[in-house]
């Protein structure tokens, strides 16, 4: 199948083993969940963190759920507050809980129930470098990433960080379901470019749904 194939109909490509694209699966949910967003960053607004070496984090974060991933001087984490209100991340709206177990459930993993969902607010020229994600408990459990807003090149890369990585758009309503053996990969996201969407102006959202506890 061609990766750059640009059609309406969703569609499901295999990147690696474990790792699949949803071209469009977010769309049908889009509405609700742009609504239930603007509900969890009112409760919970988006902050530049700081990352243990010191440098501020070009992309902005917030997080609903159980838990929240978190960086500051002192590492990274997952926690139930959010430092900055001292009060508990704001609950998973139902929207994004559904989108997330409909995706695991269609590529194959049973029972998926995240705990925590990270929510990544890029504006021009925000970036993340090449990582791995290991701050979860289990890396048995896939991660559901959402894409929305402006498009971004994501890379994905292999098991060493000076692995060849492959370049890979991302667009608005892409779903991508990521474990299995491909947990691991190091992975990032290229410089956004200046760009605008209808819903999301100037911006590129990425949520991601871990069971990270
Ligand atoms: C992003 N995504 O797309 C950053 N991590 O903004 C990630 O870091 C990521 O998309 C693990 C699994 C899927 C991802
Ligand atoms: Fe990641």
């Amino acid at each position: 199948m061609d990766l750059f194939d640009k059609t309406d109909a969703p569609q499901s490509l295999k990147l690696a083993d474990g790792t699949v694209l949803l071209r469009g699966f977010a769309l049908r949910e889009q509405t609700a969940m742009l609504e239930d967003l603007h509900t969890v960053i009112a409760l919970a607004p988006f902050r530049h963190m700081v990352t243990p070496g010191g440098f501020t984090m070009s992309v902005a974060m917030t997080n609903c759920g159980e838990l929240g991933w978190v960086t500051d001087k002192t590492g990274y984490r997952y926690d139930a507050q959010d430092p900055i209100t001292g009060k508990p991340w704001p609950p998973m709206p139902a929207s994004f809980m559904a989108l997330a177990r409909s995706a695991t459930a269609l590529t194959g993993y049973r029972e998926f129930m995240p705990d925590a969902c990270l929510i990544n607010r890029y504006q021009v020229g925000a970036r993340m470098s090449l990582h791995q994600d290991k701050d979860e408990r289990d890396f048995t459990q896939p991660i559901v990433s959402v894409s929305l807003g402006v498009s971004a090149v994501f890379q994905l890369g292999c098991f060493a960080r000076t692995d060849k990585v492959v370049k890979l758009p991302l667009d608005h309503g892409d779903v991508l379901v990521w474990g299995g053996v491909s947990r691991l990969r190091y992975h990032g996201v290229l410089p956004l470019k200046v760009s605008h969407h209808p819903a999301f102006g100037e911006y590129r959202i990425n949520l991601t749904f871990r069971k990270a506890g």
